[in-house]
């Protein structure tokens, strides 16, 4: 099948574009980075801005996709910093897409939302189905895209389908969202023996490993229609806190110092989340099941990101880091003003210092 991927160059992008290959599909990429070096043979690589209207039409015309798989975004940190890009970007280059769908009878489009899509105040785990006001622009534009899909699914018959991601982790370098401080733990905890998370040891929220993320995707662009009675879907796999990510890393880290100084502004944005997803729809309409927990994660993701680092094991970063396998947990109140790392998917913002073995050539298109 022919396939265009927006945001190719990005976190659930990079990872991506292997699994829609090793499933034979012939794969376009729109990104705004440049295609990166030993692009695999097949794949068409369209730099270009999907906050363009021409860019992206071309985009779906040349590619002739049957399907899409939408990921470019800017995402909650990066969000509140630029609120009216990440307009432009996750909503009004959601609403091009759609139209360049209609416009050239592309067949389906798979769109990503998240957990941020919800607000404050509701009941963990929060199902499928209830009222959904985020606080974040992130999350406003994200609710509005799953809507203005649905209206694309109702009135000229694409097939919309999505899933809600939880924060994701994996070895590629994320782009600006708030859920990140879990990558950190494993880059920074390789690379540099010791790691600050800008939020509480407490903090809870929905996490995934990029293999169920893509499997989640791949899964449900291929569920028979007929078994599905929504259009989007809660995924979900684990919601430990973050002093239990930092115990699993540690524990496999001998000497790493991972603490927690709370950053108001994106402690305000993980705390308006959930902290856990009800996912029985997904799992009863199109038989989603997660593989990962903590414990598998962990070893998979260590032994990835110190194979990329060329390094064995991080050395503790001071005299005083913890004994060996232990956890220092240290809180302290902070005023540091809100920094979603590198920018992501058009931003303009300037980029963070890379933090990760498998960095992303540019923010996602
Ligand atoms: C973010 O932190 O903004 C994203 C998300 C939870 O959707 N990773």
């Amino acid at each position: 099948m022919k396939v265009l991927v927006t945001g190719a160059a990005g976190q659930v992008g990079t990872d991506l574009l292997p699994l829609l290959l090793s499933r034979g599909h012939e794969v376009t990429c729109f990104d705004l980075a440049k295609a990166p070096a030993g692009l695999p043979s097949g794949v068409t690589w369209v730099q270009g801005d999907v906050t363009v209207e021409e860019e992206v039409f071309d985009a779906v015309r040349t590619s002739r996709a049957e399907s899409i798989f939408h990921l470019a975004a800017i995402l909650s940190a990066t969000g509140e910093r630029i609120p009216f890009r990440a307009w432009r970007v996750n909503l009004e280059g959601t609403r091009y897409l759609l139209e360049a769908a209609r416009a050239f009878g592309t067949r389906q489009m798979i769109f990503t939302s998240t957990i941020a899509a919800f607000g404050p105040g509701l009941d963990n785990p929060v199902g499928n189905d209830v009222s959904m006001r985020p606080t974040t622009m992130y999350g406003v534009t994200k609710v509005a895209g799953e809507l203005l899909g649905e209206y694309y699914a109702t009135k000229f018959g694409l097939d919309f389908r999505g899933v809600r991601f939880p924060g994701l982790i994996s070895a590629v370098e994320p782009g600006g969202g708030t859920s990140d401080y879990v990558n950190y733990m494993y880059f920074d905890g390789v690379r540099k023996g010791a790691y600050e998370a800008f939020v509480t040891a407490q903090t809870r929220i929905p996490l995934m490993y990029m293999p169920d993320a893509l499997r989640a995707l791949v899964d449900l662009s291929e569920a028979p229609a007929k078994r599905l009675k929504h259009r989007m879907y809660n995924i979900a796999a684990m919601s430990p806190r973050a002093d239990e990510i930092a115990a699993a890393v540690a524990k496999r880290l001998p000497g790493v110092r991972i603490t927690f100084k709370s950053d108001p502004r994106r402690q305000a944005i993980v705390d308006s989340w959930p902290q856990a997803l009800d996912d029985s729809v997904a799992r009863a309409e199109w038989g989603w099941a997660h593989e990962w927990d903590l414990e598998r994660m962990t070893d998979d993701l260590l032994a990835k990101v110190k194979a990329m680092s060329g390094a064995p094991a991080a050395a503790p970063a001071a005299p005083a880091a913890a004994a060996s396998g232990s956890l220092v947990v240290r809180a302290k109140a902070a005023g540091k003003p809100a920094s979603g790392g590198k920018p992501a998917s058009g931003a303009k913002a300037p980029a963070a210092k890379p933090a990760a073995p498998r960095k992303q050539d540019r923010p996602r298109a």
